[in-house]
């Protein structure tokens, strides 16, 4: 840190409040931005955690719409979703609030008009879809059309999802209203906006000259806004939903969610500190950190920024935007619209009691420079043979011993040899790299450092073999578990950050009380004679049966999304009834079915044709077992060419139907036919 600070005022992403968060969200924003938290608070260095809902914005409307109720009931539903599981995850927020409070009206409105009276908006008009049948604007999200680029005939105004470009609804071919299936006119109207590019000059100087420090996808990103050109950006919009445009002329217009958003964290702070919230916004010893996931960096960077910047008052800009890459699901990109995500909610009620081990693979995987994939079977070995092997083996060795020889009192040290003191040596040096890492950031590495402690443990345990020494040397035995017990000590604060629940409990046991960072690396950190606690569990083993029920439910999701997106096939160009006629489909009866050695896809089949024996292959082998086709009538063309397949000379072609699913199921007649007979 280029210098020392007061406080740090710590913001996370304001998560929509039209679904519940996820695995994804997790990982990027929330258990980071926690972890920080937590690791200043072990510092003794004031901040505070900022958080809340982001309860605007077209698709909550969408939503409400297609329910049948109002917007308020669907971002109530997801603000107590959200919060609660926020809260049983652990994420130590000071705040947590959302933005349909009168707090944040009354803030979001004041910075408008602030804005609007300083002269620091343009007002300018444009041509928007309108659609006459409801009587409103449509926001970009309501028309859907054809994409320009790639016609895909389902892309919506702001975003084709199929090729990816993003789009101005007014380019869409053929829009239609998504309210009423209308087309659309154009309508001229009026908005606010905010020149970005007059703040250019200043934000080029304070993120690339002032800021070169930023993790390089956040930096790079920037530099390649600033060099594109920042344009003036609409800051309102036609909606019935949001905070209203408090200036005259702007009846049915409401604040763009993005002006509204980011000023949430300002009425949040506001919210829990009514009186002293100026001093985090505005005091220049105040240290500002964005958590925010890596499509929010241009909002978080750029646009609020400069709104910062307009407004004065000595408003502090983000020391840092510690942004993250996605996480991906199983190898696919989590989406909502899918349902292809872990859901919290969901997670905490399928493993009570686990939520340190989430916060632990979520880190430890955590998509600090690329995008990084989730996977439940990494999830089960890192907590079986991390959490449990590593970490829970040693502290359970220690305590155990402990007992068995101690009578579960601290023993007191007799005399420190060499390999005591490396102990201590090595837990100090982790203990500083661990807070290089966390100061900038580098949430995995200083994870890692963490779980070095425990290896440490076990190493130590594995050298000086208290077990066998007990027979000869108990005052050696009992320095041995002095020591291990201090190295459970300095655990349960390395970890703190990380699996705070685990934590908990270990001090618990330990009987530590006020942990603070520097405790880590200590030799007086569990006092001799203290009475631990009785031996429990720091983690259990993952059984295969539960990977395998979230795996199921994953294939499900799969399942249902591709049913759902399955249309039948565009119907095929006309054929002349002759050409038609020419194809000659014949009933037959299978006599004989089987596997075609080296070909899965294969069955050879010897078919009673009505004047003789028939051999026909066909690739239905991975939907039928060759028994079950024994004896069964089935459609086939009797007149093509015959054909070598695998060195068999397949004469004809069986027919079957390709179902949704790619499933392939062969015709057969609704009641029993001689053989031989024509389908006509
Ligand atoms: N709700 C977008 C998002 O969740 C938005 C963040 C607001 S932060 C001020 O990606
Ligand atoms: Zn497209």
């Amino acid at each position: 840190m280029s210098k020392d600070y007061k406080r740090t005022l710590i913001t996370t992403a304001l998560p929509y409040a039209n679904g519940p968060v996820h695995i994804g969200h997790l990982a990027g924003v929330y258990v980071p931005a926690d972890i920080y938290a937590r690791y200043l608070r072990l510092n003794n260095r004031p901040v505070t955690l900022v958080g809340g809902s982001d309860e605007h914005g077209v698709p909550i409307t969408i939503k409400a719409k297609a329910e049948g109720v109002t917007p308020q009931d669907i971002v109530d539903r997801y603000h107590k979703i959200i919060k609660d599981s926020f809260e049983e995850l652990g994420i130590s927020f000071d705040v947590y609030s959302r933005t349909t409070t009168d707090i944040h009206s009354d803030t979001a409105s004041e910075f408008f008009r602030r804005l609007y009276e300083k002269g620091e908006f343009i007002e300018q008009t444009s041509q928007q879809l309108y659609d006459e049948k409801a009587n409103q604007f449509l926001a970009d999200r309501y028309v859907t059309g054809e994409c320009p680029h790639c016609h895909n005939p389902k892309a919506y105004g702001d975003q084709c999802e199929v090729c990816g470009t993003s789009l101005n609804a007014t380019d869409l071919i053929n829009p239609v209203s998504a309210i009423t299936g209308n087309t659309p006119v154009l309508r001229e109207t009026k908005h606010w906006y905010l020149p970005l590019d007059k703040w250019e000059p200043a934000l080029r100087e304070w993120i690339l000259e002032g800021h070169k420090e930023w993790k390089t996808n956040v930096y790079g990103q920037c530099k390649s806004w600033l060099d594109l050109g920042l344009q003036p950006r609409a800051v309102s919009r036609d909606l019935d939903w949001g905070v209203p445009v408090p200036v005259e002329g702007a009846e049915g217009k409401v604040l763009y969610v993005w002006f509204d958003a980011p000023i949430g964290y300002i009425s949040n702070t506001k919210e829990l500190y009514p009186d002293s919230w100026e001093t985090w916004w505005k005091d220049p010893e105040t240290r500002i950190i964005n958590f925010i996931g890596k499509d929010n960096i241009v909002f978080h960077c750029i646009v609020f920024p400069a709104m910062l910047m307009a407004y004065g008052d000595n408003y502090q800009l983000p020391d840092n935007v510690p942004a993250n890459e996605f996480l991906n699901l199983e190898g696919d990109k989590i989406s909502t619209s899918r349902n292809w995500a872990v859901w919290l909610h969901e997670y905490l009620q399928d493993f009570p009691g686990k939520q340190d081990v989430l916060r632990y693979v979520l880190t430890a995987n955590a998509p600090e420079t690329k995008d990084n994939d989730f996977t439940w079977a990494d999830f089960q070995t890192r907590n079986n043979s991390e959490l449990v092997a590593i970490l829970g083996n040693f502290v359970n060795r220690a305590v155990v011993l402990t007992h068995k020889y101690f009578e579960g009192k601290v023993p007191a040290v007799t005399e420190l040899q060499d390999i005591d003191r490396d102990v201590y040596t090595e837990m100090n040096k982790i203990r500083e790299a661990m807070s290089e890492a966390l100061e900038t950031f580098h949430f995995r590495d200083a994870l890692k450092e963490a779980m070095n402690i425990a290896r440490l443990g076990n190493k130590y345990l594995q050298e000086t073999e208290p077990w066998k020494v007990a027979k000869t040397d108990m005052a050696r035995v009992a320095t041995i578990l002095n020591t291990a017990l201090q190295i459970c000590g300095s655990i349960a604060v390395a970890f703190e950050p990380f699996t705070p629940f685990m934590s908990e409990k270990l001090a618990g046991m330990l009987k530590l009380k006020d942990l603070t960072w520097t405790m880590i690396g200590r030799d007086d950190l569990v006092a001799a004679g203290t009475e631990l606690g009785t031996a429990e569990l720091m983690f259990e083993k993952i059984e295969d049966s539960a990977i395998q029920a979230q795996i199921d439910k994953l294939q499900q999701t799969k399942r249902e999304n591709e049913l759902k997106s399955w249309k039948p096939a565009p119907q095929a160009a006309d054929v002349d009834f002759d050409t038609f006629m020419k194809a000659d489909i014949r009933v037959g009866t299978v006599l004989e079915c089987e596997k075609v050695p080296k070909a899965d896809k294969l069955l050879k089949f010897l078919i009673d044709d009505g004047m003789e024996q028939r051999t026909i292959v066909s690739g239905i082998a991975k939907y039928y077992k060759p028994e079950d086709l024994v004896g069964k009538q089935v459609c086939f063309i009797a007149n093509l060419p015959a054909r070598k397949l695998k060195g068999i000379m397949s004469q004809g072609m069986i027919l079957s139907a390709e179902d949704r699913d790619g499933k392939l199921v062969v015709i057969s007649p609704s009641a029993s036919v001689t053989p031989g007979a024509q389908v006509k």
